[in-house]
């Protein structure tokens, strides 16, 4: 008899832990079991002695940790009766909501800020056949319209205002844990609107057995008390570490930034949605914020990339970025166990790549003189 079992998504994964009873009909594209890679050459290059991971979330169906909470959402939104969602984007989460919206057969209306969007995350919300209304204003403009316009028409907002986002983003948290049998000691992450480190804790907080109140109140799930204490698969949470851009870093501003500007578009976000959560979330865990400067950010995707053969997006990369700063600093001690997320894939932003590598291709004559001499004068 075989024994194979088809892997079909977080939700049936996970379903025990999940807001969905048996009759749900679920929206699934294959989301979560993402890869959690060791990092082999980077640790040693700077001399640390740290057991460090990239949870690899480009590798989910849209290319970004998004679907995690996408499936949960819309199949919410479905079986709500629900026949459209909307979402403000910076680029992935509108990838997501078209994707899904498709896979459900609902429509996806998505407000993206006008130029400011990685080229990959555009060309799947157009594809996956969304609504794309670019607005002549940022992600923050964006979500506020977001929220008003819910109250005059009948679609579902799926940002992580929505808390099923949350509820399916916490799954990384478990399967990291399942993973490697504990929780890590730290686990770092780019932040923007503060949902999926909120998640990640909810994640990390419901393995790990705890009599404490769930630090989302408004998740419908729990309702203020965690129904999974007592059912403990981790005895300890880890350290959670938030990293934003410099230029859109509101945690360290301690208030919210009007205009905020980085390289990392995902991360352009200077109202972030989950404010108070995330404030919980490093003072639960005894974890930190701080930020990366763009040259930092493009750095650590640039030696992720080249040293590892790991290819993230810049937003991505400040989890690593931040990381390494503190290893280095010793904040982060030796011997620890690590583990940054990699919230979406390089290929999503090819222009900022090649922008960074343009003087790395060569030009030469289609003849074997020409490609044997670029060769010779190459070879390291
Ligand atoms: C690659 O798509 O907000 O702190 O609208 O795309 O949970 O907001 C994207 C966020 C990190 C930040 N890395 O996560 C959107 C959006 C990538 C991202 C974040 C985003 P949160």
């Amino acid at each position: 008899m075989s024994t194979a079992t088809r892997y079909t998504g977080l939700i049936e994964h996970y379903r025990d832990r999940m807001p969905v009873t048996a009759d749900t009909r679920i929206i699934s594209l294959g989301e979560g079991n993402t890869p959690l890679v060791r990092l082999e050459n980077i640790p040693g290059a700077i001399g640390k002695d740290v057991e460090l991971y990239v949870k690899y979330e480009g590798l989910n169906p849209t290319g970004s940790f998004k679907d995690r909470g996408m499936t949960m959402a819309v199949t919410r939104a479905v079986e709500e009766g629900s026949r459209a969602i909307i979402c403000a984007s910076t680029g992935n989460t509108s990838a997501a909501a078209a994707a899904y919206a498709a896979r459900a057969g609902i429509t996806a209306f998505v407000l993206i800020p006008e130029g400011k969007i990685a080229l990959g995350k555009l060309a799947q919300a157009m594809i996956h056949g969304a609504v794309v209304i670019q607005i002549r204003g940022n992600f923050d403009a964006g979500m506020a319209l977001v929220k008003e316009v819910a109250d005059h028409a009948p679609v579902t907002i799926v940002n992580s205002i929505n808390p099923y986002r949350l509820q399916g983003q916490k799954t990384a948290a478990f399967e990291i844990v399942d993973e490697l049998g504990r929780a890590p000691d730290f686990h770092c992450l780019p932040v923007g609107n503060a949902g999926n480190i909120t998640a990640h804790w909810i994640g990390y907080s419901e393995y790990a057995q705890h009599d404490s109140a769930c630090v989302t109140t408004a998740c419908a799930f729990c309702e203020g008390k965690c129904k999974f204490s007592g059912k403990s698969v981790t005895d300890k949470r880890p350290v959670m570490v938030g990293y934003q851009a410099a230029g859109s870093a509101p945690f360290m501003r301690g208030e919210m930034v009007d205009h905020p500007e980085t390289v990392a578009t995902a991360i352009r976000i200077g109202h972030p949605q989950s404010w108070d959560y995330a404030w919980k979330v490093k003072d639960e865990s005894g974890g930190w914020f701080d930020e990366c400067t763009d040259e930092e950010i493009l750095a650590a995707q640039k030696l992720l990339t080249s040293r590892e053969g790991i290819f993230c997006e810049p937003a991505s990369a400040t989890s690593v970025a931040g990381a390494l700063r503190d290893i280095q600093s010793g904040k982060i001690p030796e011997g620890s166990s690590v583990v940054c997320t990699l919230t979406g894939h390089g290929l999503k932003d090819p222009d900022t790549a090649i922008k960074q590598c343009a003087d790395t291709m060569l030009t030469v004559d289609a003849e074997l003189g020409a490609v044997k001499d670029a060769i010779l004068s190459n070879m390291s």
